[in-house]
């Protein structure tokens, strides 16, 4: 039986990426934060009480601030496979603690790499490289080779995380690959994105429990595809002979206004009547355009997107109608 480690597992990805181990017969550990309200919504469907036989999903404590206790789980566990997916991950957020952004988000993968080196574990990793590292675009569409000029402090710190991977991979030999995904959401992603704030929002007005919504910038354009689909990718990323990098994309680009159109044509409501201007959502750097190019992912992985922008708009409203109607 196989055994991975996966940082970041309360969040979107790592839920889907647990699931899809758990499938597969895979033991999982994840890293969780200490809070002091619960924070496992997205994985509580996956708990199983600790005190039967059989159990495959664990939990620990840990924080990516702490290398002490990341050396201490990876000594202990000596796992297969590290998806490491934990990040401060919020763009706009970034902007306002880049600090602690590059900390968490950038210098956490170097943590991870070390302590695998003194640990003395031989685990395939996998860092969640981001197409904000692109940024100001130097190509369209983006591919493995194209220059990063990211635009955030969360982008600068991805940019220092995937270097590392493969400075390390250069360095030491190590399986270690960088995952490039592009935007990808679903109705477990995180209330603040701009996807999933619009299909809640959408489904609030349509049931008369919210009037208006506010956003920043609806012009910029991103490539956004079906979270759970990604983590397969993920997957199938370190099942490969040989560590390497890879884009995982639809190669289809939308702007957020299109988002807009099609989450509010679906219950028919015109978005126009709702939608109102909040310069608090603005970017001091924007990224206007993000489109990749999965060739590689395709013909090496034999990866492809499914679920294309129209399909993935509906899940989530859809979503999100259920949602509220269960809670009223
Ligand atoms: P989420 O924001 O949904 O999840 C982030 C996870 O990281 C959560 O489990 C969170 O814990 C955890 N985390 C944050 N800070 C710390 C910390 N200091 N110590 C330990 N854990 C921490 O992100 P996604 O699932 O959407 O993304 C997964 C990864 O992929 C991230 O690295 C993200 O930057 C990257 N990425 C995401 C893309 C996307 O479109 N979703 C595209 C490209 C890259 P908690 O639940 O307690 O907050
Ligand atoms: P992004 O996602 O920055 O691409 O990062 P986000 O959904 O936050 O923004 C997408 C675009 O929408 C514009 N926008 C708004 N964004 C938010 N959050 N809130 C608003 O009110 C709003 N109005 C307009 C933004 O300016 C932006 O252009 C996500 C994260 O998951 C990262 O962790 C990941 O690396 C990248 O995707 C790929």
């Amino acid at each position: 039986m196989k055994k991975a480690l996966i940082t970041g597992i309360t969040g979107q990805d790592g839920s889907y990426l647990a699931d899809l181990l758990l499938s597969k017969g895979y033991e999982v550990h994840g890293i969780i934060r200490r809070a002091s309200t619960f924070n496992t919504s997205r994985i509580d469907h996956l708990y199983q009480d600790p005190h039967v036989n059989g159990v495959k999903l664990f939990l620990h404590y840990g924080d990516l601030a702490d290398s002490v206790q990341l050396v201490k789980l990876i000594y202990n566990l000596k796992p297969d496979e590290i998806y490491h997916l934990g990040a401060q991950s919020h763009v706009r957020v970034s902007f306002d603690i880049p600090e602690y952004t590059a900390d968490v988000t950038g210098v956490a993968s170097i943590r991870i790499l070390e302590a695998m080196r003194e640990a003395g574990v031989n685990s395939r990793f996998y860092q969640a490289s981001s197409s904000e590292m692109y940024g100001k675009v130097q190509a369209v569409p983006q591919t493995e080779t194209t220059p990063f000029w990211p635009r955030s402090p969360y982008g600068a710190a991805k940019v220092f995380a995937y270097w590392a991977t493969v400075n390390y991979r250069e360095s030491y030999n190590m399986f270690a690959t960088n995952g490039i995904l592009f935007n990808h959401e679903s109705p477990r992603r995180g209330e603040t994105f701009v996807t999933r704030k619009i299909s809640r929002a959408v489904a609030a007005i349509k049931l008369g429990l919210q009037k208006e919504l506010f956003l920043g910038n609806i012009d910029a354009k991103r490539d956004w595809g079906y979270a759970p689909e990604y983590v397969e990718a993920m997957w199938l990323m370190l099942q490969q002979d040989q560590p390497d990098d890879y884009v995982v994309a639809t190669g289809e680009t939308h702007t957020v206004r299109e988002f807009l159109e099609h989450a509010f044509n679906h219950v028919n409501l015109d978005w126009k009547e709702f939608v109102k201007h909040d310069e608090r959502y603005e970017r001091p750097a924007e990224v206007d355009l993000l489109v990749g190019d999965p060739a590689k992912a395709k013909r090496q992985l034999g990866w492809e997107p499914k679920v294309k922008f129209a399909e993935l708009v509906k899940i989530m409203v859809d979503a999100d109608l259920e949602l509220l109607k269960k809670r009223a």
